[in-house]
Parts: structure tokens; C-alpha cells; sequence
């Protein structure tokens, strides 16, 4: 069988060069290098406390804006593919939300995560792949151990999230854990995507990482990069958006993944077809 590399696994030596000077928010190299090795990097303050008081307005109002659009086309709002709602109809999360956001959307170019991922990709521009956020409102489930790209299996392996905190992420509201060292390969069993959990028996304890983080720091992870959330046992929502990104060399798969989200939402070994066509992005 002929092997493809893609674009972003053959290298660029031109990095290092004139492109670099370009970057104002560059990571330095130990960074670059702390994150190849462990697999993520946290930054802290990237985003001004004032910056983050505006964000998590637009998180409420973005949240109204869809459902009364879904009630303005007489739509039901439970069958809005964008929203996780948890039984008492609170949203714990919105998947996507740049489409409704002018001032998200505007967010997720900000040069303060274009220019550091940019550094993660020999130079290249990151191209958006996937945009959530995460209400995680008290008392409300976590996530169990898992890589994304089991959830993105034949996309490319340049895949990374940045996480951005918009109030403070702790353990006791469920901040992420991700596992340091463990981002070299795929753990999940390829091809399947019910099997969401990895046999934490697999994995090195120790290398278990809390990611506390205060509004505006931020958390870039890779693709294979295990991780897992508590429930949040706090009194208090844990708000937090999850950028994910690939490299531009590998193309463009915005469109694409969300085809495909909304197939593993709808998809029909859950429901019957007629069921399947009440659903939209609104
Ligand atoms: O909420 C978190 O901290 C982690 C979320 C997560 O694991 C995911 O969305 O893949």
C-alpha cells in the first residue's frame, strides 16, 4: 500500500526563517519544545481580566440568541444539534457557536492563539477545525478519559485544541486533567466511536496534570493528548471555550467535521429516519 504523508508530518525547513519575525505573540522555544515533549502547554494571561468579562456576557447572550431564533421559526428548541441540554433544559454546551457570534468569531483568529499556534506548525497558519463551549453548570457531569481524535478519526493528525478559561477552572468545579506524555499514538480502538473511554490502567498515573486555570489563561493540547473532567462539585457554572485547529498545510475541514458531528448526533442506529429530520443547527 502506497503511504501519504500529509503536508504538516514532512517538515519545512524554512522555519526559522523571515517568517518568524512576523509573529508578535511567538512562543519561545523552550515552549515549543516543552509542549512536543508533554503533549500540552499552559499560558497564562493571555487575555485581559476586562477581555474576559465581555466573553462571558456574549457566552449568556449567544445562548438566548439561539434558542429564540429556534422559537421564531417555530422550531423546538431540543432538536437544536448545537446544544447539549442537560435534563432540566440548562445548555451544558453549544457546538458550534462561531456562526452566531461576531465577537467569538473574532476570538478565534485573535493573533494571541494564531501567533503561538503558528510556532506549533513550523511557521504555518492554524485554520479552525471545531468551536464549543462548555457551560458545565453546577452539579453537572464531566468528561471520562479520552483522546479527541477518537471523535475525529481520518481527519488530520496536526489536530490541537486551545482551551481558553473563562472563569476560573479548578478541581473542585471540574477542570480538565490531561495526561503528560502519553500524545504519541492513537489509544482508542480505530474505527470505533462509541468505545469513548481509555483503560486508565494504560496510562502512567503520576503523569496526571490538573488544569487550573484563572480567566484568560490558557490550556493547547494535541489530538492524542489524553484527557478527562470531574463533575462539577462547585456552586458556581465552569465556563470554558475549546478552539481546535489543524494546521493549514493539511487543508480545511471546518465543513467537513460538522457533516460528520451531525451524523454521530443523528445518526441512525439511534434514531429513525423521520426522528433524524427534526434536527438543525439554528
Ligand atoms: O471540560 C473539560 O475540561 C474537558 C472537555 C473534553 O474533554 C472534551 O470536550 O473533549
Amino acid at each position: 500500500m502506497v503511504s501519504v504523508e500529509r503536508p504538516s508530518e514532512m517538515g519545512t525547513p524554512q522555519w526559522n526563517g523571515p517568517q518568524r519575525r512576523h509573529l508578535r505573540f511567538a512562543l519561545d522555544t523552550a515552549e515549543v519544545n516543552a509542549y512536543k515533549e508533554k503533549g500540552f502547554l499552559i499560558l497564562r494571561e493571555v487575555f485581559q481580566p476586562v477581555e474576559m468579562e465581555f466573553y462571558r456576557q456574549e457566552a449568556g447572550r449567544i445562548v438566548d440568541r439561539a434558542l429564540s431564533l429556534s422559537r421564531e421559526f417555530q422550531l423546538e428548541p431540543k432538536y437544536n444539534l448545537r446544544f447539549e441540554m442537560l435534563a432540566d433544559d440548562q445548555p451544558w454546551k453549544i457546538d458550534p457557536f462561531v456562526s452566531i457570534s461576531p465577537l467569538f468569531s473574532a476570538l478565534v483568529r485573535d493573533r494571541r492563539i494564531m501567533d503561538r499556534l503558528a510556532c506549533l506548525y513550523d511557521g504555518y497558519e492554524a485554520v479552525l477545525f471545531k468551536d464549543k463551549l462548555i457551560f458545565k453548570p453546577p452539579d453537572s457531569h464531566g468528561n471520562g478519559l479520552h483522546q479527541d481524535y477518537n471523535w475525529w478519526q481520518g481527519f488530520p493528525h496536526s489536530l490541537l485544541t486551545v482551551s481558553i478559561a473563562l472563569d476560573a477552572s479548578t478541581k473542585e468545579n471540574g477542570c480538565t486533567e490531561l495526561w503528560t506524555g502519553h500524545h504519541q499514538g492513537f489509544l482508542h480502538e480505530p474505527g470505533s466511536l462509541d468505545k469513548t473511554q481509555i483503560d486508565p490502567e494504560r496510562l502512567t498515573n503520576e503523569a496526571r496534570v490538573y488544569v487550573e486555570l484563572e480567566p484568560g489563561d490558557i490550556a493547547i493540547f494535541t489530538c492524542f493528548t489524553p484527557h478527562a473532567a470531574a463533575a462539577n462539585t462547585s456552586d458556581s457554572a465552569r465556563r470554558m471555550l475549546f478552539l481546535s485547529y489543524n494546521d493549514s498545510r493539511d487543508g480545511e475541514h471546518y465543513a467537513a467535521h460538522y457533516e460528520h458531528f451531525r451524523w454521530y448526533r443523528t445518526r441512525s442506529d439511534r434514531m429513525e429516519k423521520a426522528e433524524r429530520t427534526k434536527y438543525y443547527f439554528l
